[in-house]
């Protein structure tokens, strides 16, 4: 059977990284978009956005797009950073911070910063995945618990991974090694749903 081929609708190259690592695995072909899109996330949810990121891409290219988005829930701060998890650093509530050196670093800062001598350290990670072609669209959701700890952790993944340590494990999600996170990260546990979803419309995808 041919492959499905689905375009990956984002600008995070960790995001790309691992949807690629997830997928391909799966039998999808998964590709790049041929240049960058701007889509403004003006939805309240995770899933409002990752539906507008999808429709974006395909209407832009051609392509069934497959968007992600996702963020670090914290019970401590009533839910942030949530949707605003990319730019949670430059949005006043919290106080802002500088993106130095790096956004995600600031974003870090700002975390640790307000969650300073909290002690429910509650957190999960959720990522809604949306894939739109034509005028149809499937979704799947994914969650991983965990906590937040005091100070940063590890070196793999991406954005608040050294400050995140899953339920039942003893090392941070920067700590884990890509197969360990794409186990029980949010992002696996969303595309793995979605790619059982895809699986008996394949014949009807373009
Ligand atoms: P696209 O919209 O182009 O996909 P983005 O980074 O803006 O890129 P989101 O709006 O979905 O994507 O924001 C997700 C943010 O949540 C991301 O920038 C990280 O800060 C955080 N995040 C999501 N998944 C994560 C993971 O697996 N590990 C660490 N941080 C993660």
């Amino acid at each position: 059977m041919e492959k499905v081929k689905l375009l990956v609708a984002t600008t995070n190259k960790g995001k790309l990284k691992e949807i690629v690592r997830i997928l391909a695995p799966l039998g999808f072909e998964v590709v790049k978009p041929p240049h960058k899109l701007e889509v403004e996330e003006t939805g309240e949810t995770f899933l409002e956005n990752a539906y507008l990121k999808a429709k974006a891409y395909y209407e832009e290219f051609g392509l069934p797009s497959l968007a992600d988005d996702s963020g670090l829930v914290i019970e401590a701060l009533g839910g942030y950073p949530g949707v605003y998890s990319s730019r949670f650093y430059s949005l006043e509530i919290g106080g802002r911070e500088s993106p130095e050196p790096t956004e995600s670093e600031a974003n870090i800062r700002k975390v640790l910063r307000l969650m300073e001598g909290e002690e429910n350290r509650r957190a999960k990670f959720v990522a809604f995945v949306v894939l739109y072609w034509e005028d149809k669209g499937l979704m799947a959701q994914g969650e991983c618990e965990g906590e937040i700890l005091k100070e940063k952790r590890g070196e793999k993944g991406f954005g608040y991974d050294p400050i995140f340590k899953p339920s039942g494990m003893d090392r941070s999600m920067a700590e884990l090694e890509p197969e360990e996170k794409d186990k029980l990260s949010h992002r696996g546990r969303a595309l793995r749903r979605l790619a059982s979803l895809i699986e008996p419309l394949s014949s009807r995808l373009p």
